[in-house]
């Protein structure tokens, strides 16, 4: 169906979660909802916040702006504006423009009557935010461990977490989380590769189908995914890229104190070696 036409087909009322009809309409391409409200407030808020802290401070250069969180001495408090607060303010608007956002894909998904997949995939991407600034904070018992809001400072945050565990890399929910983020990148060439390989043929060739890019796999490796395979392995890896980094920051600080490197001791004490010649009892 032309998009067009379909479009006008499936813009129906319906589906809304909260609001009723009040908000069920669009704005140009734009589905509103209660959730289009909502995530509107939050976002411009949080930008009036943003800009008014950046006034605060003594720059206008965007790669130093930097709205910081409050001392540790706040613990879990609550600070005033120019000391933390502003940012405690930033991270509620945050929250409520990404979990908005996250509610209107829900109501789309209720109005075309598809899968939930899109919402959840960003409930994966908001939770490794959250750990950040909300679930590590509170389980170290300061807003002090959550990351500043600047292009500079947030680099130089992770710069220092990471040395603060020696070397973050041995994390191994580090190890994984990178892993995944890799092979997520393999799997998405692999795919776009092969689907623009059979979708753009020579001048005067035909489009080639779904057999040719499994034959192609088969031919070359033995194995073909799958043309529905390949999308259910690619949203795998790159959920659990996003859920393995939100599980190696919230690990360390609250389980883990030391160095990372020093966790594969487990595996240096195993029995069978522990007290051989060059072991580390022996
Ligand atoms: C495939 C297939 C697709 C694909 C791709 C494959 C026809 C259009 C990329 C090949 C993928 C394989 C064999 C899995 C690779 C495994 C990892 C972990 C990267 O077979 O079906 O559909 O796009």
């Amino acid at each position: 169906m032309a998009l067009l036409s379909f479009e006008r087909k499936y813009r129906v009322r319906g589906g809304t979660l909260i609001g009723g009809d009040l908000f069920d309409f669009w704005i140009g391409p734009f589905y509103v909802g209660f959730f289009g409200v909502t995530t509107f407030f939050f976002a411009a808020l949080g930008a009036i916040l943003i800009f008014y802290g950046a006034s605060l401070g003594d720059t206008w250069n965007p790669w130093l702006i930097s709205i910081e969180p409050p001392e540790i001495e706040v613990g879990l408090g609550v600070a005033p504006l120019a000391e933390g607060g502003l940012w405690q303010l930033i991270t509620i608007c945050a929250h409520g423009a990404f979990i908005s956002w996250a509610f209107r894909e829900v109501e789309i998904c209720r109005k075309l009557g598809i899968g939930y997949h899109v919402p959840i995939a960003f409930g994966v991407a908001i939770f490794a935010y959250t750990s950040l600034v909300v679930i590590r904070p509170i389980l170290m018992g300061a807003w002090a461990h959550g990351f500043p809001y600047g292009i500079w400072s947030h680099l130089d945050w992770v710069n220092n977490v990471g040395y603060a565990y020696g070397n973050f890399h041995y994390n191994p929910a580090h190890m994984l989380a990178v892993s995944f983020f890799f092979t997520t990148t393999l799997a998405l060439a692999l795919h776009g590769s092969l689907i623009l390989s059979a979708a753009n043929p020579e001048k005067g060739e035909e489009i080639r189908t779904p057999d040719h890019e499994d034959t192609f796999f088969r031919d070359f490796i033995g194995y073909s995914v799958g043309p529905l395979g390949i999308h259910r392995l690619g949203l795998l890896l790159a959920l659990n890229a996003g859920f393995w980094s939100a599980v190696c920051i919230l690990i360390s600080g609250t389980i883990w104190f030391d160095a990372w490197s020093d966790w594969w001791f487990w595996y240096v004490e195993l029995p069978f070696w522990v007290d051989i010649e060059g072991g580390v009892n022996g």
